[in-house]
């Protein structure tokens, strides 16, 4: 397999989460966000929308989109499950999983970013402003779903990873990162910390793969 990343991606985060816990080795290459090479000839033949993630398995064309990544790989390789097994529980993970990654990161991404500052002209601090509201936004959501719900466990369903806790733990860094307070949001914490203690986990964190700059790298 071939893996288009950038250590910094969160959607990136995800599919190196979901590879990690399925025991998949990928090739990675590094398409720099930082140096807009996502917009370069090479990388918009593999994904013409030009972001990350993409992974090419094998003879077939690149997949696209994390959460349809992540999906292919649990139905080519179904084990560990990142679905529950009844229809309630999946749409329960997929509703999590899709906060994230459908609602909150989209409106963080370099792109959008860009565009505040280039096109509508924002300061920094407005622009910090933007993406802390709509993290928080969406902390306040994961928090009231998980806090609210006796199918929530030591993950954010049961007491085993699935898909949503591969999306929300990238959530969560994106909320450190932007020195949002966790304290309201004490069972997203928690099951952060699980989670982020899982060795498939850890090793997915952005500050520990090969393109992270090196000022950047967790000691
Ligand atoms: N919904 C997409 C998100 C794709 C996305 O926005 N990726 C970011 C990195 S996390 C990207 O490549 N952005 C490039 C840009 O905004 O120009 C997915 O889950 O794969």
């Amino acid at each position: 397999m071939q893996f288009f990343s950038f250590w910094r991606s969160l959607a990136s985060f995800r599919v190196r989460i979901a590879l990690n816990l399925k025991g998949l080795a990928a090739d990675v290459t590094a398409v720099d966000l930082d140096a807009d090479m996502q917009r370069m000839e090479a990388y918009r033949k593999v994904n013409p929308q030009m972001v990350l993630p993409a992974l090419i398995d094998g003879e077939g064309p690149p997949l696209f989109q994390s959460l349809a990544i992540i999906e292919y790989l649990n139905e080519v390789h179904p084990n560990p499950p990142l679905l529950p097994a009844d229809p309630r529980g999946r749409a329960r993970v997929r509703g999590l999983a899709q906060m994230v990654a459908c609602e909150g990161h989209p409106l963080l991404t370099p792109r959008v970013r860009q565009y505040l500052e280039h096109e509508l002209k924002l300061d920094a601090d407005t622009r910090m402003a933007w993406s802390r509201h709509w993290i928080i936004e969406t902390l306040k959501g994961l928090e009231g779903h998980l806090a609210g719900d006796t199918s929530t466990g030591k993950f954010c369903h049961g007491d085993a990873p699935t898909l949503a806790d591969v999306c929300m733990v990238g959530h969560v860094t994106a909320a450190i990162n932007t020195s949002c307070d966790l304290t309201p949001y004490p069972t997203v914490k928690r099951v952060f910390d699980t989670a982020m203690a899982l060795p498939a986990f850890a090793k997915a964190h952005p500050l520990v793969q090969p393109d992270t700059p090196e000022a950047m790298r967790k000691k």
